[in-house]
């Protein structure tokens, strides 16, 4: 595939309303930042939800909400993320799959999260890969550090595919606690997919001032980008994010610039495995 797929992380977990203003929250903000982000070339939407408060949640109703309001408006790829919160429990984000979304994040190992911790037990992640499968769910792979690609390997040895047969990983680059946003590490990386099945695929995204790196990194790599508000609230020194749609527009341009545009829904769809 000669285009390069665009996902679009528009809220997360981490950033409050307060500190964010533009930080899309409520289910309207939400599908109207999805449709515009799919109108520049986005493939895929990765959801963080909140509350009537504006704090993050996996309450199970409004998840369905979701899942149903971006369908109905959008042909993107609904990517539900099973991360959460640092604080929310294994049960709730084993149930984020009940609410039927056509991918689901599933993260590939413990890592220090700034001044947290995203616990991500063995046990819990066999869980969640083997719940993806029983039910078609298409994982993304999260690799916050270079030993989490080592897990990956070991799961798909002991547990098998995932829904698709296709391995996309996404590389979650400058977390405080994980690997450094940079090509060096972008490279130990595209390395130890060597290791996994013949034709893995992978996204990257430098959190923070790691973005442009990042992207600049995955390109070069043949890799894929993820951008958006959860991970990047700053758009250069000094000037905050005004929108998800400036940052994908600059992901499409970059791509447009390696002349990798980006991928349709369609082309999308076929790449990663997901169902049309
Ligand atoms: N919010 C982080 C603790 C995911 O979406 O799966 C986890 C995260 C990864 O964002
Ligand atoms: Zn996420």
């Amino acid at each position: 595939m000669t285009g390069t797929l665009i996902t679009v992380a528009p809220t997360g977990a981490e950033s409050s309303k307060a500190d964010v203003p533009a930080l899309p929250v409520t289910l309207d903000e939400l599908v109207s930042t999805a449709k515009e982000c799919e109108a520049l070339g986005a493939g895929v939407v990765h959801v963080h939800i909140r509350d009537g408060e504006a704090r993050p949640t996996l309450d199970p109703g409004r998840l369905r909400e979701t899942v149903a309001a971006l369908r109905q408006s959008t042909d993107l790829i609904v990517q539900l993320s099973s991360g959460g919160a640092v604080t929310d429990p294994e049960a709730d984000r084993l149930a984020v799959l009940d609410a039927g979304p056509d991918m689901a994040s599933c993260t590939m190992g413990t890592v220090n999260f700034g001044d947290d911790v995203f616990m991500n037990r063995w046990e819990f992640i066999v869980e969640l890969h083997t719940r993806m499968r029983e039910r078609g769910i298409v994982p993304e792979y999260e690799i916050f550090d270079l030993g989490h690609l080592t897990t990956l390997a070991r799961l798909l040895d002991k547990h098998g595919l995932p829904a698709g047969d296709h391995v996309h990983v996404d590389l979650v680059m400058g977390v405080p606690g994980g690997m450094p946003g940079t090509a060096e590490a972008l490279v130990a990386c595209r390395q130890a997919m060597r290791d996994l099945p013949e034709g893995t695929t992978f996204s990257a995204t430098g959190i923070g001032r790691s973005t442009i790196p990042v992207m600049l990194a995955s390109l070069s790599a043949g890799g894929h980008l993820r951008v958006g508000m959860e991970d990047t609230v700053t758009y250069a020194k000094g000037r905050p994010v005004e929108s998800n749609m400036q940052l994908v527009a600059r992901a499409v341009g970059f791509a447009q610039l390696a002349q990798r545009p980006p991928l349709t829904t369609t082309q999308a769809r076929a790449f990663l495995g997901v169902p049309v």
